[in-house]
């Protein structure tokens, strides 16, 4: 598909008035349970990121998980942690940790007075809380969920955790999606009659920014860095990487990052040895500062075969880093083709290819992408608006 010349169709938010800032200021602060998945994801990510916007706006915050999330690096005032651990005796064939999540949840919001729980995945996070609630009845709680992906693409073809899901999904106060496409996914497979509320995910601009100069230096002078970043399951389309990179490499000098591990890894490392570029493809495993890890790359490739939204693709648009990417689910909704860069098939390999090399070989259409992309990436995607619709969702709970 050809590079479109136009400006981007996405509106900008409105600014919101005085009158509107000065009613924020004067709302009561909320106490919220977040629960999510500790360790490597998206919803984890987006959990942790809107723990600490909702703390930086006052709100006291309980986050409610396993362990630590790997994304809360620091101490941050108005968060709070609660592990979340399951018994082990000899008699249970696996430790029972969703009923432990359901006891904590009870826990922290009998003890803190929580409003309102948020958790993040449906599986098990919307059943634990259902379980919380009625084991708290008369006392009331709102249950807000929050579908990322997976957990209505991949549990919605699991026969053993169909009806567990869809109920839970159901018995939800709120239910919030990602994207379009995962809203419209959960209502087909799950034939959820809830509404359903579309709330993209967002990134913070500081964090994720362009940095000129990187620490670390992959390759030579002159050497071009594609980079990809994913929990490597077959959803995420490995071996089209490593296809796309050997390509490239046919064509010029160039290094392709991995970041992140997961079960496709071993086979993605035997691909890059069967294909001769094993010498040119770094394989990093799982990296705490995404953020770093992107001040390397001059093209981010993400060809999944279904992706609900992609939010590496978002930071890698926040630090001017242009994506190519599929147009598979959520996809379209955060990259626009030929502006902040290039969608195709996700199995098309000579279209990724061509995409990458355009890209690679042109620096003033690589840097206008980027820059677009982190253009888009704040107007579109910034956490104020995003935040301030979760915090309307947490009020019509109260
Ligand atoms: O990518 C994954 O499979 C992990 C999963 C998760 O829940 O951690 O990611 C999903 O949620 C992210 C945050 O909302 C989205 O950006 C990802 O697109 C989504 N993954 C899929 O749909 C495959």
């Amino acid at each position: 598909m050809p590079e479109i010349k136009r400006k981007s169709t996405v509106k900008k938010p409105a600014k919101p008035t005085a009158k509107a800032l000065a009613k924020r200021r004067v709302r009561r602060k909320l106490k919220i349970g977040i629960s999510c998945y500790a360790h490597f994801g998206g919803s984890g990510v987006v959990a942790t990121e809107l723990a600490r916007e909702l703390a930086h706006r006052g709100h006291e915050i309980h986050l409610i998980a396993s362990h630590l999330p790997f994304r809360m690096r620091t101490f941050e005032p108005n968060i709070y942690f609660h592990e979340a651990t399951p018994a082990h005796y000899p008699v249970f064939e696996d430790a029972p940790s969703n009923l432990a999540l359901a006891a904590k949840m009870v826990e922290v919001t009998e003890n803190y007075m929580l409003d309102v729980l948020h958790v993040h995945y449906a599986m098990p996070f919307a059943t634990s809380a259902y379980l919380a609630k009625q084991i708290m009845l008369p006392r009331s709680l709102g249950v807000v969920t929050t579908l990322h992906g997976t957990d209505i693409t991949v549990v919605g073809a699991e026969p053993s955790l169909f009806r567990v899901t869809q109920f839970s999904i159901q018995s939800s106060d709120r239910v919030t999606a990602v994207s379009r496409y995962l809203k419209e996914r959960a209502e087909e497979t799950f034939g959820i009659t809830k509404p359903i509320e579309v709330i993209y995910n967002f990134v913070d601009p500081k964090v994720f920014a362009p940095r000129r100069e990187s620490r670390i230096r992959v390759g030579g002078p002159g050497t071009k860095v594609l980079m990809h970043a994913s929990n490597f399951r077959a959803v995420k389309n490995i071996p089209v990487v490593i296809q796309v990179f050997a390509e490239v490499r046919k064509k010029m000098q160039a290094k392709l990052v991995m970041v992140g591990d997961g079960p496709e890894k071993a086979g993605a490392e035997q691909l890059a040895r069967e294909l001769g570029v094993q010498r040119d493809v770094l394989f990093l495993g799982n990296q705490d500062l995404m953020e770093e890890m992107l001040s390397l790359a001059d093209v981010f490739l993400l060809p999944s075969s279904s992706e609900s939204f992609g939010l590496v693709a978002l930071e890698a648009m926040c630090a001017e880093v242009p994506v190519v990417t599929s147009n598979a689910g959520g996809l379209p909704e955060v990259v626009e083709h030929g502006f902040t860069g290039f969608l195709h098939d996700p199995q098309h390999v000579a279209g990724h290819t061509a995409s990458v090399l355009k890209l690679l070989q042109n620096d003033t259409l690589r840097r206008t992408m980027g820059r677009r992309g982190r253009r888009v990436a704040m107007e579109r995607f910034g956490a104020e608006e995003q935040i301030e619709r979760y915090v309307q969702v947490y009020e019509s709970l109260r």
